[in-house]
């Protein structure tokens, strides 16, 4: 047994000062402070006075083990979950990818595959799909019943699909009670700007990444998959939402009663297009999908979650070092895409949303951990400090601070987006089910992590 004494427990809804006892795996009692509180002789007392208890975090937008662009990302699910718990994340949610000729269910089990040893949190995945047939829709249900019951869509990339394909996804996803996401940009619209860019000699420039993928181009397709989800009457999902050109398509569709869900990626909450300008190859490190915007983006995406307009904040965490990023030295389309973030997810935005009166705690809560677990069906289970619930339990000290340095960090990448960065409340304690997984950024006790079996979506 564990007695976490004299913190304040956190939620999406409210903050009370309380103590949490936790017995084996599940948090026992929630014992709010002025309540007479036994504390068990055989438990271990942990003080937590000036600390903030929240649920462990959940991330359910990371890349490991993604074979992509001509090499594979290095975070594999070992040091990824790793990196995670390191960081307060206690559960991740992967993008499994259904590659081309696979079923959907053979794309699953080799993802699953992939987490079979040393993961150091609990996981699950989504499940993208990227051949859309007879054999795939009766899948759908196979996916929901193995607890598999979210999706993934591109509307660009080699496994974009077509309008007509992501209508029928919606339509059958209606039906077993599944959600997707979706990476909403306008593909004809990149690619033809990057031939033009290509034709004028502007292919050794990583500035030509972000001018070929316009806010617009997101807005289109943000635009299309709500008409799509509108007329197939299904709820979705948009993730790595980046600009306000987007979330005015997400506004603009909800008041017209379509039930769009949205997620954004601290990267779009705090760095702009400006990285892309860095001399040399420097901004190759800051290369991903939709890219980063500018100042005024930023803005409208804080002021979004602080009105519960975004619901959730993860990372598409898709890490590649700084030697692999040079696989686009010649040619800008050719830089693998993606950032890490799923370390430094949970103090990146409690220091710059929290600690700056950007947000409050309770939304910090809520966009981190009990939105992600409602929305992807694993609450209360997962993203909550009640009684019964995993006891997936961060302590955060809101005086704490840090600088952050990839010399530090548990990630297989060898960069930081974030190197030199100073953080206020650090993540001091992480237990995964009752277990002292990660003290002060590093793993205590590795490859804990099980899989999580999801229920339907709670939309
Ligand atoms: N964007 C990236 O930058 N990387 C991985 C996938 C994505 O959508
Ligand atoms: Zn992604």
């Amino acid at each position: 047994m564990i007695y976490f004494k004299g913190g304040t427990v956190v939620s999406a809804r409210k903050s009370v000062p309380a103590d949490v006892l936790v017995d084996g795996e599940k948090i026992l009692r929630v014992i709010p402070a002025g309540e007479p509180a036994e504390i068990p002789a055989e438990a271990e007392v942990i003080d937590c006075t000036g600390k903030l208890l929240f649920p462990g975090f959940i991330d359910a937008h990371t890349h490991f083990d993604l074979h992509v662009a001509g090499t594979v990302t290095c975070d594999d699910f070992a040091s990824g979950t790793a990196a995670a718990v390191a960081g307060g994340t206690t559960m991740i949610i992967d993008m499994g990818t259904q590659y081309k000729g696979e079923t959907l269910r053979e794309g699953m089990q080799n993802w699953l595959e992939k987490a079979k040893d040393g993961v150091s949190c609990d996981y699950s995945i989504h499940m993208s799909i990227s051949e859309w047939n007879e054999e795939a829709r009766k899948q759908c249900q196979d996916m929901m019943d193995e607890g598999v019951s979210t999706f993934k869509v591109y509307m660009t990339y080699d496994i974009q699909m077509t309008d007509k394909e992501i209508f029928e996804v919606l339509r059958r996803l209606r039906e077993v009670g599944g959600i997707t996401g979706c990476h909403c940009e306008n593909a004809g619209m990149i690619d033809a700007l990057r031939e033009e860019f290509l034709r004028d000699g502007k292919e050794k420039e990583v500035r030509s990444h972000y001018l070929t993928r316009p806010p617009q181009a997101e807005a289109e397709a943000i635009n299309r998959y709500c008409s799509l989800a509108q007329i197939a009457d299904c709820p979705v999902m948009d993730v790595h939402l980046t600009c306000e050109e987007g979330l005015n398509e997400i506004r603009a569709a909800r008041q017209r009663g379509v039930k769009i869900y949205a997620e954004t990626c601290p990267q779009y909450l705090t760095m702009d297009d400006s990285l892309y300008e860095l001399p040399g190859f420097e901004g190759a490190k800051y290369v991903c999908a939709p890219p980063l915007r500018k100042k005024k983006d930023i803005d409208a995406l804080w002021a979004a979650i602080a009105a519960g307009e975004i619901q959730t904040v993860c990372t598409d965490h898709c890490a590649f070092t700084t030697e692999q990023k040079k696989l686009g030295l010649d040619d800008f389309r050719k830089i693998p895409g993606g950032m890490p973030g799923v370390e430094t997810r949970g103090e990146v935005i409690f220091s710059e949303g929290v600690a700056k009166g950007r947000i409050t705690q309770e939304q910090f809560c809520a966009v981190l951990s009990e939105n992600v677990a409602r929305i992807y069906g694993c609450y209360p289970q997962k993203g909550a400090i009640l009684e019964g619930s995993d006891a997936d339990i961060v302590i955060l000290n809101p005086q704490g601070k840090k600088t952050i340095t990839a010399a530090k960090q548990v990630s297989k990448c060898d960069y930081a987006p974030y190197e030199g960065k100073e953080i206020t409340g650090t993540v001091e304690q992480v237990f995964l089910r009752g277990k002292k997984a990660a003290a002060d950024g590093a793993v205590l006790t590795p490859s804990l992590g099980r899989f999580v079996r999801r229920h339907k979506p709670e939309l």
